[in-house]
């Protein structure tokens, strides 16, 4: 085996992927949220359904959480119980984006009273960081105005300011805030943290805990969200991904499935910072809605994407780009990037696969498992998990 294929199969196997508790209940569109047998009726279960992701990939070892879709009475027993099936509870999600409350806005709300409702969320949220152990705390606001004059614009910032800084100041030292930008939806005429320059800016004013969240959907067509990668990464404000893909919208699609050359853009600059390792800090989560698709093949298929990208970019013969971009050789800079662009790295990945004592090929391995059948003849009458919109 090469010094190469080592160098590569050891910053794989040290990968971490965080898959989020919501993809495996249902999920859908304003038209319609399609059900499916055997989807999780509780947050346990769900855990159970992320255990089965790190099983067969074993590099999915956290589980991110929604607050109240995953509220239960005792998230200790919930730490334990993700604890049990060897896997840990990741961020904690907060959600002032469903209480017709908010109709206006939450944080930013004109009325004083809905805005310590929703602050108030945001610091329960903390203290069920304080009970599972989870470092980070995202917020995503959905907070916007559908007509110009609707309300202030500056005057929503300050809104925010002020509740971001409360939440903030609140935040243990080993915890995070990773604030969340979104361009449009549902807000259709202004979004109060539309772009990550606005994201970036608060958390320059709040301190070194609060980090910038890139959502991969959460752009206009065209960005170059590798040049924000970049920035923020220079700016040592990037604090966290979540990834999925989209052909138009915030569409959520499997990450990798639309554009898995964008993906490997990203990476490469991940890749090129140092910032793959887990003590770069930088969480890399999926956010994910599989409407139609089986929840866990596809959350599965997800991982192996993000590998596969990042394998990719671990093949960037790092020495070579140097040389050619200083050298300023336009075409000869472009070629070494697509030459590990267009390698088939899915060999050395089973081979990484084989090395950690997994099959070579998950997915199949998963549907051999029976669990899919299992949890369908298993989970009948309760509630399925949804976003309860
Ligand atoms: C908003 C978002 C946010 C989550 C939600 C599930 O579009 O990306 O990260 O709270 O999806
Ligand atoms: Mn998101």
């Amino acid at each position: 085996m090469t010094e190469t294929a080592d160098r590569v199969k050891d910053a794989l196997r040290a990968q971490r992927i965080e898959t989020p508790s919501w993809a495996y209940g249902n999920s859908g569109t304003r038209f319609k949220v399609f059900t499916q047998p055997g989807v999780p009726r509780t947050p346990f279960e769900k855990i159970d359904d992320a255990a089965q992701v790190h099983a067969f990939t074993g590099v999915a070892p956290t589980v991110a959480l929604h607050i109240p879709w995953d509220t239960v009475d005792d998230y200790r027993a919930l730490a334990d119980h993700a604890a049990e099936r060897g896997v840990a509870l990741g961020a904690i999600n907060s959600n002032v984006f469903q209480d017709d409350d908010y109709k206006l806005g939450s944080v930013t709300n004109p009325d004083p009273r809905i805005r310590r409702k929703a602050t108030d969320h945001l610091l329960d949220c903390v203290s069920i960081m304080d009970q599972t152990g989870s470092r980070d705390l995202k917020l995503w606001f959905s907070d916007g105005l559908n007509y110009p004059g609707q309300d202030n614009l500056a005057r929503r910032q300050d809104r925010l300011a002020e509740a971001l800084r409360e939440v903030y100041d609140r935040l243990g030292d080993d915890q995070r805030m990773l604030v969340e930008y979104k361009l449009f939806e549902p807000a259709f005429y202004a979004t109060d943290i539309p772009d990550w320059g606005t994201a970036f800016a608060h958390c320059v004013e709040l301190g070194p805990k609060a980090q910038v969240v890139i959502d991969t959907g959460h752009h206009a067509p065209g960005t170059n969200i590798e040049f924000i990668v970049a920035f923020l990464l220079r700016q040592k404000r990037l604090g966290a991904f979540d990834f999925n893909s989209r052909f138009y919208a915030d569409d959520d699609l499997m990450v990798g499935a639309a554009d898995p050359f964008q993906l490997f853009r990203i990476m490469h600059e991940i890749v090129r910072a140092d910032a793959l390792g887990p003590e770069a800090g930088i969480a890399f989560m999926l956010d994910q809605c599989h409407n139609i698709e089986a929840k866990i093949p596809a959350i599965i298929r997800s991982v192996l994407n993000v590998q596969e990208a990042t394998a990719k970019a671990l093949l960037v013969d790092a020495d070579a780009l140097d040389a050619a971009q200083d050298s300023g050789d336009v075409l000869e800079s472009n070629d070494v990037l697509m030459d590990a662009y267009n390698t088939d790295v899915r060999p050395l990945l089973a081979e990484l696969r084989t090395d950690m004592g997994l099959d070579p090929d998950p997915v199949r391995a998963y549907r051999r498992s029976g669990y899919g059948d299992r949890i369908s003849a298993d989970r009948v009458g309760g509630d399925q998990a949804g976003w309860g919109a």
